[in-house]
């Protein structure tokens, strides 16, 4: 742990943090990126920053993501105040810069990191939170896509091309299993032969789409509820974060993995499948919160979310799988066979939302 310290306190130098480093708090949550809390001396009571270290294999440009989230915060930022919201800096995330401008620092031993503003007396939750707080996190990601609704998309770099492409996510998949890098194809052949067998959902967006009723617009793409900040008193949603992977996309996908993550009764990993299901009461939270707050959905679109549940769910176990096959190189994993675990969960979960889209259709 000595050399995480030192990396802070050089941080905490060059980004001119207010106060002398004291310490810091591992954020568990996140696949991709390591999240901490820095904690300094400054004033009475201190201060905390959000520190994170770019994960450089998946997000091989950092500079794209900090364009875009540069981009797309400065422009919330700008919605709030014309709506003349009181408590901005809780809002709204705000990156931190050095004295020569750069967001992203390279520090002595390698990493990319950056400092974020730490939004104050608020929580978050990593699975199964309360039907209100399902509510709230549609409220959150309906009023995202609402103030991004004039954002100019032809700003924005595709951080990570193709990556809502569940068809491209298949074709990946099947790559894996064809090459079986690891010899671990013959652990998962009744994954595998499923997920082969879901093909034609792995195209419901893209075929809708094709129809021209579904709008491309700027969308969140990894839309847990985890990444929702909310106030720790109220619960009320304050600002949406994770922003790496905003880019033009379909709202059937937001929709979609913001129902499959909080949705599930289960967490994303759970290893006892009985306990892993779609409930349905969550699904209708989230819609409750999120569809109002949407402008101009015409039919197409409305249809397309519930569809956006089951693709989002089966790209997830495919790309889930698909890692494990090629020897866990994307996700962070805990444990050996960890993504397996994920990919037969994802399955299990699918395989009860192919059961209840019927229902899913009616309610929308
Ligand atoms: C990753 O970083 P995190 O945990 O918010 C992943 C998402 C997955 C999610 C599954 C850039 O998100 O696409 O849905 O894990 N992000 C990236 O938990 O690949
Ligand atoms: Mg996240």
């Amino acid at each position: 742990m000595e050399s995480l310290n030192s990396t802070f306190e050089e941080i905490c130098r060059a980004f001119r943090l207010k106060g002398g480093f004291l310490g810091y708090n591992v954020i568990k949550s996140g696949n991709i990126n390591d999240t901490y809390t820095v904690h300094t001396d400054y004033a009475d009571g201190g201060r905390t920053y959000l520190v994170q270290r770019i994960n450089h294999y998946v997000f091989s440009e950092p500079e794209k993501i900090i364009s875009n989230v540069c981009g797309i915060t400065e422009h919330i930022r700008r919605r709030l105040r014309e709506e003349g919201e009181p408590d901005i800096k809780r809002r709204v995330l705000k990156m931190y810069h050095t004295p020569d401008g750069s967001y992203i620092y390279r520090s002595s031993d390698g990493g990319y990191w950056r400092v974020i503003n730490y939004i104050t007396d608020s929580c978050t939750f990593n699975s199964r939170p309360t039907a209100k707080i399902m509510r709230n996190t549609g409220k959150a990601f309906g009023d995202f896509e609402r103030y991004l609704s004039d954002f100019d998309a032809s700003t924005l770099y595709e951080t990570i091309p193709g990556f809502h492409d569940s068809v491209k996510r298949f074709d990946s998949f099947t790559g894996a299993v064809d090459a079986d890098l690891c010899g671990r194809a013959g652990s998962a052949r009744a994954e595998i032969e499923y997920l082969v067998s879901m093909k034609e959902a792995f195209s419901y967006i893209r075929d809708l789409a094709s129809t021209g009723g579904v709008k491309l617009r700027v969308t969140h793409n990894d839309t847990k509820c985890n990444n929702v900040m909310f106030d720790a008193s109220t619960g009320e949603p304050l600002a949406v974060i994770d922003l790496d992977t905003v880019m033009p996309g379909y709202i059937a996908y937001d929709f979609g993995d913001a129902v499959r993550f909080a949705g599930n009764t289960a967490s994303e990993d759970e290893r006892d499948l009985s306990a892993v299901s779609l409930d349905i009461n969550m699904y209708r939270q989230f819609a409750e919160g999120y569809v109002p707050r949407l402008s101009g959905v015409g039919e197409t679109e409305l249809i397309s979310l519930p569809y956006g549940v089951l693709t989002v769910t089966l790209e997830l176990a495919s790309r889930f799988l698909a890692d494990y096959l090629n020897g866990d190189t994307y996700f962070k994993t805990a444990y050996e066979g960890h993504n397996l675990v994920r990919a037969k969960c994802q399955i299990k979960l699918a395989q009860d939302i192919e059961r209840k889209l019927p229902e899913m259709c009616r309610m929308l």
